[in-house]
């Protein structure tokens, strides 16, 4: 095979020294994004745009388009022998995938469609997904050999279902954005090296729970409103798309802090949004990206997560904001 028979993706994870191994999973994943895509575009059309009538573990109602996309994945990841096993923010247990190779040693977890509640809304959503690889292969993979596998996250991305369809990946060296063209259903290269700017006046974060804060984050986000009559010495913006996804993209684009916190809240103390599927891929996204990413106050990339579909604080982005930030819960 000739580099002029290799698509944009697979060129550029090979400049990455990714394995064949990791490359072909990742190819995988994201040709089932290309699926998922067909689904969202068609949703409104075929009348799947609602809700399906069920709950997730998580104790949210579930979309139509949530399950859709769920089998896409596992479906389509079916033949891909190398992956032991599958974590679904719509599957309360691990997918042990009965035909895996075995020396099978990658876990992909994977959010499969973020920002669901954007969904009738015509809002922007995406797909999360981290490659964790095990140590070693195991006869009878289960949920704790993930659990350990969580700091060895080998690869990291989302897509994006929005005006265009834009993937985000990284390997661990750089981060690179891909567009999708729809007409030869593959992603071409945008950038390939996304940055995130020290320096931002942007912040995210859903302030209808001001309420439910720390004092240290009610000062933070007081501040930012000051503008340039207060300590920040700036004014700042602030945006909140309700999907991740697109909050996230936005750091890349032009840096800022993206925010879900913990809150005094029953059930909201580690805040919304998961650790294997949407915490952990952000976070090695946007440190790759040389911003920062923690749980309230540590770093994110070393948690230790108890359970697979676990809660985390979440807070990402360009460094001078999240040490802004950080100064404030330790002071
Ligand atoms: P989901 O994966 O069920 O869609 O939930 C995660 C989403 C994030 O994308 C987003 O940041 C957050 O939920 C928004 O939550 P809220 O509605 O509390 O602002
Ligand atoms: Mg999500």
């Amino acid at each position: 095979m000739n580099a002029s028979s290799l698509n944009d993706l697979t060129l550029w994870l090979q400049s990455q020294s990714a394995s064949t191994e990791l490359i072909t999973i990742i190819g995988g994943f994201v040709a089932s994004c290309i699926h998922i895509d067909d689904a969202v575009q068609t949703a409104a059309l075929n009348g799947t745009n609602g809700s399906s009538g069920t709950i997730n573990v998580q104790g949210e109602e579930q979309k139509e388009l949530d399950i859709l996309t769920h089998d896409i994945v596992v479906k389509y990841l079916d033949e891909f022998n190398q992956i032991a096993a599958l974590v679904s923010e719509e599957s309360e247990h691990l997918i042990v995938k009965p035909t895996a190779d075995k020396d099978a040693k990658f876990v992909i977890c994977f959010d499969p469609l973020d920002g669901s509640s954007n969904i009738e809304t015509n809002g922007v959503i995406g797909t999360i997904f981290s490659i964790l690889e095990l140590d070693q292969p195991k006869d009878k993979i289960d949920t704790d050999d993930v659990l350990a596998a969580a700091n060895n996250q080998v690869a990291a991305g989302y897509v994006i279902y929005g005006p265009a369809t834009i993937l985000v990946v990284s390997t661990g060296k750089s981060v690179a954005s891909f567009v999708l063209d729809k007409q030869n259903r593959r992603f071409v290269a945008e950038k390939t090296e996304l940055s995130i700017v020290p320096v931002a006046a942007e912040y995210a974060i859903n302030t209808a729970y001001t309420r439910f804060w720390e004092p240290a984050l009610a000062t933070y986000v007081e501040q930012c409103n000051l503008g340039k009559n207060g300590p920040r010495k700036k004014d700042c913006g602030m945006r909140w798309m309700g999907a991740m996804v697109s909050d996230v993209h936005r750091l890349f684009i032009r840096g800022g802090i993206f925010i879900y916190p913990g809150m005094d809240r029953p059930g909201a103390e580690n805040g919304k949004l998961r650790f294997l599927y949407e915490a952990n891929p952000m976070a090695m996204l946007v440190e790759v990206a040389g911003g920062k990413a923690l749980t309230r106050t540590k770093r994110m990339l070393q948690h230790v997560p108890d359970n697979i579909h676990q809660r985390v604080p979440v807070v990402l982005g360009s460094c001078e904001e999240v040490d802004e930030l950080l100064a404030l819960y330790s002071s």
